[in-house]
């Protein structure tokens, strides 16, 4: 087996199992403040609409956030996460049921209560860093969990971000969270790990380790990207608004499948969706 294939294996979650092909987790930002998306699906109501828009375009997993990341932006409080969230995912699973319901926190609280509602993953920018107890939600959850990389925290991660051979470090760093959490009780085949493309990172750093995605292959977990929309599309492609990087997103969506990723954190299902369906169909060919 190559190592591609080694890495592109199945999750289980529950009793389904996602993957080995592209795994599309759909966007779901229940904050004002989102870099692209903002604002959008505050209402419990109208996120439940696009989760279901999501879901019916192709998206395995519905990711849902209370907080946004984006650089500068400033953390809410665990009360308020949690409040956008949980109805959220109630809200879902009431009418979809069957959906994959995934949780963008790095708050075990946040974490332990979205799973009582039943999430089924948790996605933690900070790798377990961020709250001491997440470790061990997760390990009695036995869920899947994603581990990202990130230089510095949000408020400050792209003020002056310095590596000496990106991909290097951020290979280090995600082998030694993974290691974290193994040493903590959570099951290896529950891991995937993701570079965290913007996370305390330049246009030269994201394109690095796009381009040299590959070797991340070699630390045996399944990779995660989140490239949807962000500035480093924006600043190759002269595209200002986020909306208008669809087709950029797409293009790292193919490079990264390529290269060995297989989940794709995305806004846009139906074109990534696409997109990934033809890298493959090339690739079985
Ligand atoms: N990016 C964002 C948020 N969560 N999680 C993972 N695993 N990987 C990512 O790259 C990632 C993430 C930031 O994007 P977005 O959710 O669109 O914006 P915001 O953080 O402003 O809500």
């Amino acid at each position: 087996m190559s190592r591609i294939e080694q890495t592109r294996r199945t999750l289980r979650v529950g009793s389904r199992e996602l993957g080995p092909g592209p795994v599309l987790l759909g966007i779901l930002n229940v904050t004002p403040d989102s870099f692209s998306d903002g604002g959008e699906s505050l209402d419990p109501e109208a996120a439940a609409a696009h989760a279901a828009q999501m879901l019916d375009e192709g998206a395995h997993v519905i990711d849902i956030g209370g907080e946004s990341t984006r650089p500068y932006a400033a953390p809410v409080g665990p009360e308020e996460e949690e409040r956008r969230v949980v109805p959220v995912i109630q809200r879902i699973l009431t009418s979809r049921p069957e959906a994959v319901v995934s949780v963008d926190t790095y708050r075990a609280s946040t974490a332990r209560a979205a799973l009582a509602a039943g999430a089924r993953i948790v996605n933690d920018v900070t790798a377990l860093r961020g709250d001491p107890e997440m470790a061990s939600v997760v390990a009695e959850a036995s869920c899947p969990v994603v581990l990202m990389h990130m230089q510095g925290e949000p408020k400050t991660m792209q003020e002056d971000p310095r590596y000496g051979d990106v991909v290097r470090e951020v290979g280090e760093s995600l082998y030694a969270r993974a290691e974290h959490a193994v040493s903590a009780g959570v099951a290896p085949e529950n891991i995937v790990l993701d570079p965290g493309l913007g996370f305390g990172k330049t246009t030269e750093h994201n394109l690095q380790l796009l381009s040299r995605l590959g070797e991340l292959t070699a630390l045996g977990y399944p990779l995660l990207v989140g490239a949807s929309r962000k500035g480093f599309i924006g600043r190759v492609t002269g595209t200002e608004s986020a909306g208008d990087r669809v087709a950029g997103t797409a293009a790292t969506s193919v490079l990264a499948y390529e290269r060995g990723a297989c989940l794709f954190r995305v806004h846009d299902v139906r074109e990534n969706r696409e997109a990934l369906e033809m890298a493959a169909a090339v690739e079985g060919a």
